[in-house]
């Protein structure tokens, strides 16, 4: 299998550089400039995600990809257009014309950052988004979606909590990714025969979780992290953050507050 990696020069994509080659021996990465890092010898194509001859070029010949470009926090309108609109179409259609059989789409837990902490919630939910940046993951969901069910792509959408060597806060406790539990995640996406369109969370074995994983534990994943081992240090760190009622009380924390004003405008 050979295998296309955008985002390559992010935090995710910087840690997979480390720990996919150990897995996959044919790998093609992917970023808008070339990073610094990169390994002797390992496969670059620089690509614009907004420029469709450059995304052609990047997915000429490849198998399967992981989606993890793009921009990755919220950002002003133009922005997120280009890069996560624009960019995750470009990157599916032009996968599709290319005959590339699986997807994998890093989505974010921000797509459905506007339910309250204390609803636990599955992936049939209706998205309701956190940001600008979280809509654009609802999009890319709905591309992945009808690439999948109209044209048969195999397309695995993982909801990423927040990927980190260990919980930085008490809102990380509920949505932890370790490394390896994210890799463990992205084997299934790119492996399993019976995949079609699946939601998965990227979530660790989190005693706080706000989500139903089952669907990804019904595919076999068995993540071996647990953000409760970190509690102590979590609730440490928390209590040196500024009070945030708004974020403390949906499950995009700062996302979620930022520009909000729903109560003015209701009342
Ligand atoms: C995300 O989607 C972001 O890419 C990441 O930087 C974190 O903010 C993470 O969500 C989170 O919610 O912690």
């Amino acid at each position: 299998m050979k295998l296309l990696v955008t985002g390559a020069a992010g935090g995710i994509g910087t840690r997979l550089r480390q720990m996919l080659p150990a897995i996959y021996k044919d790998i093609r990465w992917s970023d808008i400039t070339k990073p610094a890092d990169l390994a002797p010898g390992a496969e670059f194509v620089a690509a614009d995600l907004a420029k469709m001859n450059e995304v052609e070029k990047m997915v000429a010949g490849v198998d399967a990809i992981i989606h993890l470009g793009g921009f990755s926090v919220e950002g002003p309108w133009e922005t997120i257009l280009q890069a996560n609109i624009i960019g995750t179409y470009n990157l599916f259609e032009a996968a599709y014309r290319a005959g590339v059989k699986r997807v994998i789409f890093a989505t974010s837990n921000h797509a459905v950052g506007m339910y309250p902490r204390d609803e636990k919630i599955g992936v049939n939910v209706t998205v309701r988004p956190d940001s600008r940046y979280g809509i654009s993951k609802c999009f890319g969901e709905s591309v992945g979606a009808f690439y999948a069910d109209k044209h048969g792509m195999r397309v695995t959408c993982i909801r990423i909590g927040n990927f980190a060597d260990t919980p930085i806060d008490k809102r990380r406790l509920s949505i932890f990714l370790h490394p390896e539990d994210l890799v463990q995640l992205l084997r299934i996406g790119l492996e399993h025969p019976q995949i079609k369109y699946e939601i998965f969370y990227g979530a660790s074995d989190n005693a706080a979780a706000w989500w139903d994983n089952s669907n990804a534990h019904k595919f076999g994943y068995r993540p071996r992290h647990k953000a409760e081992d970190f509690r102590a240090e979590a609730l440490a760190a928390q209590d040196k953050l500024p009070p945030d009622p708004i974020g403390d009380y949906f499950q995009g924390g700062a996302f979620s507050s930022a520009e909000y004003d729903a109560d003015r405008r209701q009342s």
